[in-house]
């Protein structure tokens, strides 16, 4: 066999190997609410080959990647003809992230990219870089997704080449297939990233949760989780943003935080899987947090649970920006099964699946954060004596 079909054997062969390999259960995690798996959903490895080599012996003979991909992560996610189709943040090794579909029946294992990468239409300011997509089915019928479209700061210094501003993109489809590119929304903040579509309407108005912010990568004086409303969402504007569930000190959500999967309805409330993002001293910690609205009032937090849902656990904590786990879709199936589509280190995608009623269970039963030491114990204490009560009857 010559080089290049050896290369382009040895190519292929390890592509389906991947996307063939099954996923099951992690035994070694239990907490009663959901299950994790042994392997990633999507990485890098699952992108298809011919995104990435020329297959041209005359071009290519020594059959080399031409185009790398560094990660694949941040997906949105929607169940449609009874599979789930994940909508990837696919990172080259060019630093740009782009959209690409990758799908799969049972939602846990044999994800493939179905299609070609999402060539997106671009407003008057065109994107230099776009990334994490929400895909919300809204009752109007369409699916929308609302991405981050970042640009150079136009203020920055001229030797300052990372400053950028963030903005919230709007695309919308009914297939995933053809896109329609609306105008990017408008709010009072100079910084919108992380924002999600309410699937729908209050008062007759497209509802969204922002994530207001002064910088790009520091909250400021804003932060917190943001709501407004827009009567039009071809050209979406909010007038009136306000904080419904703020950053805090001292907990998991202390230097900043944003809504990830759009919420699930349930019968107690709309359910909510955010992020949180804390300091330490190797950097900032991401982690996964759940909260629930009010049905009728989608801008009313009415259960907090304290702490984080899902952190980063061993090789999790690896990757291009450590320490982070960060979702951004979820899909719960009509008998009640749950999957939440989760990144972890901003490199591969993982599912973690459970139960709509234990998530619930796990939102409102979870002691919500008591904010001083003091306060952590005694709930703590409270739990031991009740259960050391509850010994005492058995015995
Ligand atoms: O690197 C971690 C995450 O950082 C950003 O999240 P946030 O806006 O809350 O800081 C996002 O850029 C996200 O893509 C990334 O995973």
């Amino acid at each position: 066999m010559d080089i290049f079909e050896a290369g382009r054997a040895r190519v292929f062969r390890a592509y389906e190997e991947i996307v063939s390999s099954p996923n099951r259960v992690d035994e070694t995690f239990y907490n009663g609410c959901f299950e994790r798996y042994i392997n990633p959903v999507l990485t890098s490895e699952h992108i298809p080959p011919e995104w990435r080599y020329d297959l041209n012996r005359e071009t290519n003979p020594f059959f080399m990647e031409r185009l790398g991909v560094n990660a694949v992560f941040n997906a949105g996610a929607i169940e449609m003809d009874g599979k789930i189709k994940l909508l990837c943040r696919v990172e080259g090794y060019d630093r740009k992230s782009f959209f690409a579909v990758a799908e799969s029946e049972n939602g846990i294992d044999n994800f493939r990219f179905v299609d070609d990468p999402i060539l997106l239409d671009e407003t008057a300011e065109r994107d230099v870089n776009v990334y994490d997509m929400r895909l919300v089915r809204h009752e109007d019928g369409f699916i929308y997704g609302l991405f981050c479209s970042e640009r150079r700061d136009p203020d920055a210094p001229e030797g300052d080449t990372s400053s950028a501003v963030a903005a919230c993109g709007i695309v919308r489809t009914t297939d995933l297939k053809h896109w329609e590119r609306l105008d990017d929304l408008i709010t009072p903040s100079p910084q919108q990233r992380n924002v999600v579509l309410h699937p729908e309407f209050i008062d007759g108005k497209y509802a969204f949760y922002t994530r207001p912010q002064d910088g790009f990568i520091d909250a400021g004086k804003g932060g917190g989780i943001g709501w407004g409303l827009s009567k039009s969402i071809e050209h979406a504007v909010i007038d009136n943003e306000k904080i419904v569930d703020a950053k805090v000190y001292h907990t998991i959500k202390e230097v900043k935080n944003g809504c990830g999967a759009p919420p699930l309805k349930t019968e107690k409330g709309f359910l909510h899987i955010a992020h949180g993002v804390r300091n330490t001293a190797a950097g900032l910690r991401y982690v996964l947090y759940l909260f629930m609205t009010d049905l009728h009032d989608p801008s009313r937090v009415i259960y907090a649970p304290g702490g984080y849902f899902l952190a980063p656990r061993g090789e999790e904590r690896i990757g291009d920006v450590s320490n982070v786990v960060f979702c951004n879709g979820a899909v719960m199936r009509e008998n009640g099964d749950v999957f939440i589509y989760y990144a972890s280190s901003d490199t591969r995608m993982h599912v973690a699946t459970s139960r709509i009623e234990k998530l619930v269970d796990w939102t409102i039963n979870t002691p919500p954060d008591p904010l001083f030491s003091h306060d952590c114990v005694q709930t703590r204490l409270d739990l031991i004596n009740r259960n050391r009560s509850l010994q005492s009857v058995r015995k």
